[in-house]
């Protein structure tokens, strides 16, 4: 069984980061381990959270790793408690990364045209050096234009896309995937470009609701997909596809924008979708 390391914060409540990463990466067969870079109450959408700090505890849980010759699969980030918080990042991809094992960043920092409330405006420059040592990143359009310094549009043609992909590899990561894509009004989908200059898309209707959460839930089932021997489109169409069925899921309570995603009740249809998904692979 692959093994992944995760560093993303622990949010107790509101399904994202690490309670989100967790579960998915669990039903889809893969080991996850966990590196906690701050705890808070809720994610920082609620009006009221705490938010504790861990950057102290990287260096030496990481040292503790080494010693122990503990490898990883995967490394895995998400939302970073701090531009300083970014440089210890970049360090422990020096020393856990190898030739083998994958680097997946998703910048998560902003959306809908803003940063997060937690991020002052110093803090895109920081990710984008987490960004530059990555094999796959998957920003949405927010964060890539914060990180290309490209103004943010929400009209626009595949050719702002391919700008924006253009100037992603640019940072140094192999592969840059975009979500949030939308060239019509009722789909909505991701487009990669890698070095190779290797171009995809996928796109799947556009649910009227919108929830807190999705994109943690897309990179975790990406990288599931792709430890499990996924290609990385095939992974990013699984991802999609699973999304919405959490979000239709999700859509019948009123309460539920805060909370994330339902998506727990569909884990069972995640592990046929991959199943499937994997014999289709093989059959090639
Ligand atoms: O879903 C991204 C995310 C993760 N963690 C925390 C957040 C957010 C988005 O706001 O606040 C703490």
């Amino acid at each position: 069984m692959k093994r992944i390391i995760t560093l993303q914060d622990i949010s107790c409540v509101g399904r994202c980061s690490i309670t989100v990463a967790l579960p998915i990466l669990s039903a889809m067969g893969v080991e996850c381990g966990i590196l906690p870079t701050a705890v808070l109450s809720t994610h920082t959408m609620f009006h009221t959270f705490t938010c504790k700090d861990l950057s102290d505890q990287i260096e030496p849980i990481s040292d503790a790793w080494e010693k122990e010759q503990i490898t990883f699969d995967g490394i895995y980030t998400g939302y970073l408690a701090s531009g300083q918080q970014c440089e210890q990042i970049c360090r422990f991809f020096d020393r856990f990364s190898t030739k083998e094992n994958l680097i997946l960043v998703d910048p998560a920092m902003a959306d809908n045209g803003k940063l997060y409330a937690a991020f002052d405006d110093s803090f895109p420059a920081e990710m984008a050096k987490v960004c530059s040592k990555a094999d796959i990143i998957l920003p949405n359009i927010t964060e890539a234009s914060l990180l290309t310094g490209i103004p943010y549009q929400t009209e626009y043609g595949p050719d702002y896309i391919q700008l924006l992909l253009e100037k992603l590899l640019e940072l140094g990561c192999q592969t840059a995937v975009l979500t949030g894509v939308s060239y019509q009004p009722g789909l909505l989908g991701v487009a990669y470009l890698d070095r190779t200059g290797k171009q995809f898309s996928y796109f799947t209707r556009r649910c009227a609701q919108s929830y807190h959460g999705t994109g943690d839930l897309y990179s975790s089932t990406v990288l599931g997909g792709l430890m499990r021997g996924l290609e990385l489109g095939d992974a990013l169409a699984l991802a999609a596809d699973f999304v919405v069925l959490c979000i239709e899921a999700t859509s019948v309570s009123k309460s539920a924008r805060w909370y994330g995603v339902e998506f727990e009740s569909q884990i069972p249809k995640l592990c046929e979708m991959l199943e499937e998904k994997l014999k289709n692979s093989t059959d090639r």
